[in-house]
């Protein structure tokens, strides 16, 4: 490792299926990579700084949370920013008097055993994810300080001399604890914004210039909309942002238009089709191409250099957008790229308000099966393997998602069952929580022993560290005999992959063929 420049291996797309050590394939330098390296062991420090004086306070635990947001994959691409982000960790850890730490690979302590540094990474990228989770539950006003100094002692016991048992211990409590955490996204979103119904959305395009919103932040485009309204300037959500049409609050905007384009993976493609200013409010964003790098914003803990930054809302108040706005109208209008609709809105209180036709569904034999594909997208050519599962499933099975793994197949029309449509999407990555309820109701509802005993398989696709928390989870949950993939994550050794096989059943993909006779002949399980 010394050899090279910069390492990292916390994504799907990490370089060769081991890790990045001379570039990022996401196109984070090792100026960058090494500075998100740094301002994880900083955290650290603070973590251990706070545990050890029994001080993690709410500022503390906020710190360490959204700084552990910052080094998810595709958040942040700027040294400078990243440095003042250390520059705060800093402060907050003399103020302790912390002693510092010496960080090895990832930023974590320097550590010689292979199988100890992977569970350390897995409880440290399950963090992550949980850490963007929170963010978004604290934008909302929802906040857990026992949640919180949960993530804050965690960090500092993944780092600590701890063993196998007690880091496998760590992870699985994480799943735990993140099941709190999504149930309380969820709530957030549902508190303030109304349950999810089911919506059918726009892919086409008005003839007045528009702002185009991504990633995942819901504060974020209320605030965009509130300011719009009235300007003649449309408002288009872009990647995880589509089921901010199915929620009864932003159903009033009438300039909330439609969606444009997929899978942040695309978005160079698509946002310059857009001709009017973008606005990235989370994860995930690419190196801008010339012809929109002068009309993409940045907002919260989202950077890259050289773009324009919305500064953060001050206490109760909105964010500023007058600036994109005002952009937005010396703009032409989107070019159309697509037609028709696409179907969202399938959150749990959706989709439980039609149980009873999906039970009588199941009962008559007209749904043998339930296929969670849920997850995320990504630049690999295997990831076809998802869009190939979905059209090769038969008409009986019915497959849930989240995520932005959907974009591989929510285009695709493939009908309904009896009224009750073939995919149920039921949002964003931030609202996975929804089909674990699912999941659970259904086990009660066909009095089943566990989630695995019901007519329901697991076919992940997973990128970034969100899914890995959502991975923890379901397997806090009891669910055994998970399909991921393209790939299985670069940051589990032989050792570590092999406890997963063994005790959860975990597997990659195979073919398409092989695997929907797989799961239609119901090998959850059997196969593990
Ligand atoms: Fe590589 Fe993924 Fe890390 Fe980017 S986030 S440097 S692609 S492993
Ligand atoms: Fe997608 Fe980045 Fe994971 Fe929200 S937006 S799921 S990859």
């Amino acid at each position: 490792m010394e050899n090279f420049p910069m390492f990292c291996n916390q994504c799907q797309e990490a370089a060769r299926g081991t890790g990045c050590d001379k570039m990022g394939v996401c196109g984070k330098t090792p100026e960058t990579a090494n500075e998100l390296d740094g301002l994880i062991a900083r955290l650290i420090r603070l973590a251990r700084g706070a545990v050890t004086t029994g001080e993690i306070t709410p500022e503390t635990a906020r710190l360490v949370i959204d700084g552990l947001f910052v080094t998810v994959t595709n958040v942040n691409f700027d040294p400078d920013s990243v440095r003042a982000w250390e520059e705060r960790v800093d402060a907050a850890a003399n103020a302790l008097d912390a002693p510092a730490l010496d960080a090895g690979r990832c930023g974590l302590p320097v550590c010689e055993n292979e199988d100890i540094q992977s569970l350390r990474e897995l409880v440290l990228y399950g963090l992550k994810g949980m850490a963007a989770y929170d963010h978004h539950a604290a934008a909302l006003d929802r906040i857990n300080p026992e949640t919180d100094a949960f993530m804050v002692r965690t960090l500092c016991a993944c780092a600590d001399d701890t063993d196998a048992g007690a880091l496998t211990a760590l992870a699985m409590k994480c799943g735990e604890v993140s099941v709190e955490i999504m149930a309380r996204l969820d709530g957030a979103h549902t508190g303030r914004y109304g349950k999810q119904e089911a919506t059918e959305v726009t892919l086409e395009v008005s003839d007045k210039p528009g702002i185009l919103v991504s990633g995942h932040d819901l504060r974020d485009i209320e605030d965009l909309l509130e300011q719009t309204k009235g300007t003649g300037v449309d408002v288009y959500t872009h990647g995880e942002m589509l089921p901010t049409h199915a929620y009864p609050f932003f159903k009033k905007y009438d300039n909330l238009v439609g969606n444009y384009g997929g899978a942040w993976f695309d978005q160079k493609k698509e946002f310059a089709s857009f001709n009017g200013p973008i606005l990235m409010t989370t994860n995930c964003i690419k190196k801008p191409s010339d012809t929109y790098v002068d009309r993409i914003y940045t907002t919260g803990v989202v950077r890259f250099p050289g773009l324009k930054h919305i500064a953060d809302r001050q206490g109760d108040g909105r964010k500023d957008f007058s600036a994109i706005i005002e952009q937005a109208k010396t703009c032409a209008a989107p070019t159309n790229i697509e037609t028709g609709t696409v179907m969202c809105g399938f959150g749990h209180d959706q989709i439980l308000a039609v149980a009873d036709k999906v039970v009588e569904a199941v009962k008559a034999g007209a749904i043998k099966r339930f296929v969670v594909m849920a997850g995320c997208d990504g630049h690999h050519k295997e990831r076809q393997y998802f869009t190939d599962m979905a059209e090769a499933l038969p008409e009986d099975a019915v497959i849930l998602t989240a995520g932005c793994a959907k974009f591989r197949y929510n285009k695709l029309n493939l009908g309904d069952i009896g009224g009750i449509p073939r995919v149920l999407d039921a949002g964003q990555c931030n609202d996975s929580y929804s089909l674990a309820v699912v999941a659970l109701k259904l086990t009660e509802v066909f009095g089943a022993d566990s989630v695995n005993d019901l007519p329901l398989s697991f076919d992940i696709g997973w990128y970034e560290q969100k899914a890995v928390t959502v991975l923890l989870a379901l397997l806090h949950l009891g669910v055994t005999g998970i399909r991921l993939g393209p790939t299985l994550p670069a940051f589990l050794s032989p050792g570590v992959a092999k406890v997963l096989v063994d005790t959860f059943g975990i597997k990659g993909i195979g073919t398409v063929e092989d695997d929907v006779k797989a799961i239609m002949s119901g090998d959850a399980v059997a196969n593990a």
